[in-house]
């Protein structure tokens, strides 16, 4: 029965005639529908925390456009949250943070059984959705990896090089390894209870891997990855992992086998003819897109779906962007985009 969705399908290794599809921040400010709820919510952070209303959201875009899976709706900063870090959310900006960067705040990081306190709400979002989801898709939780989290939690904001986080490394080695290893102790805590609560799936999000380069990527993005992956595994073998260390490059290739992931999602710094021979060949991939063609639509944007469609076609292969869409793309241009998958 399960085994019949069609994302666990590609998940599990099979090359389906139609690839499986849906968009990362499918829930979000582009859709009119979304803003009423947050609206509703107050605030972004009330809407992650209100299960019915998080929810709701989730379920948005499955009603609008039929996508194959549903990621539950929350941020990869609530966990710092639930470690004791302030967390809240200037409009217009974003994300702001208590900084963590002293030996003497990572020991004072809540332990990891306490994360539940916070993060309970969250599972109670994710039975909602195992109940209420149609029986063909796929539920999806996820984190951050440890990697990306630290860099919130270390400059207290996005920053657009992790100049902070990079910069712990050099001065203060390991504090920095102290509060990483803290922050992959507690996310496979967290993803143990969002399975548990009935995601089918999870993902980890590593949207700053990039900046690590050379031996820093192995001990900071792909270790961490195997480690959670791993406990993951062993807990509960049959559930797929999707790994995302974005803007990886080369350093795509290989990773899903040495961290165990199913499935490795690209971004779209990468071509999609390069991804099939090179990161394909080892299980399946999630990409490629670019999400500015949800912006600019039209042919150009029906042309570049199918390439990448026929690039992948030889192996399985999950249709996603290669980044979250944004808030100013056009809702008429994300059903064009389904249409030119399955037309
Ligand atoms: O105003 C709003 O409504 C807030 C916008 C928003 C949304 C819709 C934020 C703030 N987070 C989210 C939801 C979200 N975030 C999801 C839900 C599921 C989905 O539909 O995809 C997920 C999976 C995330 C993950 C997330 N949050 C990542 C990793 C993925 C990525 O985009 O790279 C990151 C880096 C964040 C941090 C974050 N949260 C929100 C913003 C604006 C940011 C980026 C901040 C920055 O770097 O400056």
């Amino acid at each position: 029965m399960a085994k019949s969705k069609t994302i666990l399908r590609a998940l599990a290794g099979e090359t389906l005639p139609t690839p499986p599809i849906w968009m990362m921040r499918q829930a979000g400010r582009y859709l009119p529908e979304y803003k009423a709820t947050r609206a509703q919510a107050g605030d972004f952070l009330s809407l992650c925390y209100n299960p019915e209303l998080a929810a709701e959201v989730t379920l948005q875009p499955i009603r609008r456009y039929g996508f194959d899976a549903a990621i539950l709706f929350a941020d990869i900063l609530l966990l710092p949250q639930a470690l004791g870090a302030d967390l809240w959310f200037v409009t217009g900006e974003g994300p702001r943070l208590s900084t963590i960067t002293t030996p003497g705040e990572v020991s004072a990081l809540k332990p990891t059984e306490a994360i539940h306190d916070t993060l309970s709400p969250i599972y109670e979002t994710v039975k909602i959705l195992a109940r209420e989801l149609p029986d063909e898709t796929t539920l999806i939780g996820f984190a951050g990896a440890p990697w990306t989290v630290a860099t919130y939690m270390i400059a207290g904001r996005g920053t657009p090089d992790q100049g902070p986080a990079h910069n712990l490394i050099a001065q203060d080695r390991p504090t920095f390894e102290a509060l990483l290893d803290r922050i992959t102790e507690s996310t496979i805590a967290y993803l143990s209870m969002q399975i548990d609560a009935g995601a089918e799936v999870v993902k980890l999000f590593d949207s700053w891997a990039g900046s690590l380069k050379g031996a820093d990527f192995d001990k900071y993005a792909l270790a961490p990855a195997a480690r959670i992956i791993g406990a993951l595994k062993e807990r509960y073998p049959n559930i797929p992992v999707i790994a995302f260390p974005r803007e990886a490059g080369d350093r795509y290739i290989g990773f899903a086998k040495a961290t165990g992931a199913d499935c490795v999602a690209i971004d779209n710094s990468v071509s999609a003819d390069w991804a099939a021979s090179n990161i394909q060949v080892d299980g399946c991939v999630q990409g490629n897109l670019a999400p500015g063609h949800m912006v600019t639509g039209g042919q150009a944007l029906i042309d570049e779906t199918k390439r990448i469609v026929k690039a992948f076609s030889g192996g399985p292969h999950i249709f996603n962007l290669g980044h979250g869409i944004t808030p100013d793309a056009d809702p008429e241009n994300v059903a064009l985009m389904i249409e030119a998958v399955r037309g």
